[in-house]
């Protein structure tokens, strides 16, 4: 465990923050990704604020790590995360989805510093992410990529092709971080299109492969670990996590996918989001 990382306590206090400025967020614009992003919520703050190299101040800096946020639809909770790590004005939020605004639904590089790809459309993130491990391996450069993909995504061919390709070419460099959520949109993932059993699937396709709770920092951290030190190949993360994490009544409840709270609704989970005690 490299020791120069944030506690887990403090961790958590800024989970707590950006959850709750991403539920105003989608509460005052009216629309957003929920569920979505209370399930990722953790796995960002994580990247962000103890793995990965990123500046800022320089955010096209051609050494730092990229990151994919391929589940695009939880772009909400990737501009809360950017704004608190100093990339954007947290007085931009309150922009979200409006006419004109810079935080579309889903993410664009040309628009928002920190973001390294456009996503949306489910299944190109993966794809994307191996054409940069692939080009720092060609170019000699130690920076590193990793990629957040959700579950249900995955029964995206293209994945797949791109998992064989980064196998192939041996990029250790790479690292996917799965949000397995078990749900989808509008249904369990298992009773769509089942990925079932997810873990031998990547490592017959030539992963590392490593299981982690996503909502617990220490192992996340650990997971980090086991992919910057594996060689040789690329390592699967398959992050367990809860949709709607973080208030109770849209915890593992699909409806939330995409739904926005009610006034009572919004004054129940905001009261649920009061600040960590420090
Ligand atoms: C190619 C494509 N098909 C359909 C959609 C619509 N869509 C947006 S989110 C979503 C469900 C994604 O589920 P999952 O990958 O499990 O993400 P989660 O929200 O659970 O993290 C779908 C089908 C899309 N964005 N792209
Ligand atoms: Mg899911």
């Amino acid at each position: 465990m490299n020791s120069s990382r944030p506690s887990a306590q403090h961790l958590a206090g800024i989970a707590r923050r950006i959850r709750r400025r991403d539920l105003d967020m989608i509460y005052e614009a009216g629309a957003g990704h929920l569920g979505s992003e209370l399930s990722c919520t953790d796995l960002l703050v994580a990247l962000y604020f103890g793995e990965l190299q990123v500046d800022p101040d320089e955010p096209s800096a051609p050494t730092r790590d990229r990151f994919v946020l391929s589940k695009g639809h939880a772009a909400g909770v990737l501009y809360v995360t950017l704004a608190e790590a100093g990339f954007i004005d947290p007085a931009e939020l309150a922009t979200f989805m409006q006419p004109g605004s810079r935080l579309n639904g889903h993410p664009d590089r040309k628009l928002v510093p920190g973001v390294e790809t456009n996503t949306g459309p489910l299944g190109h993130g993966l794809p994307v992410a191996v054409g940069m491990a692939k080009a720092a391996k060609l170019r000699g450069e130690s920076w590193r990529t990793w990629v957040l993909t959700g579950d249900g995504e995955l029964q995206e061919g293209s994945n797949w092709e791109a998992a064989m390709a980064a196998a192939h070419f041996g990029l250790d460099n790479l690292a996917l971080v799965i949000d397995h959520n078990r749900f989808q949109q509008g249904a369990a993932v298992a009773d769509t299109n089942d990925l079932a059993p997810l873990a031998d699937k990547w490592r017959a396709f030539g992963w590392h492969l490593h299981e982690l709770d996503g909502h617990d920092f220490d192992a996340i951290f650990a997971g980090f670990d086991v992919a910057r030190s594996t060689r040789g190949r690329p390592t699967c993360l398959i992050a367990h996590t809860n949709k709607g994490e973080g208030i109770s009544f849209t915890r593992d409840r699909v409806a939330w996918h995409h739904r926005v709270p009610t006034a009572e609704e919004y004054a129940q989970a905001r009261a649920e989001l009061t600040e960590v005690p420090s």
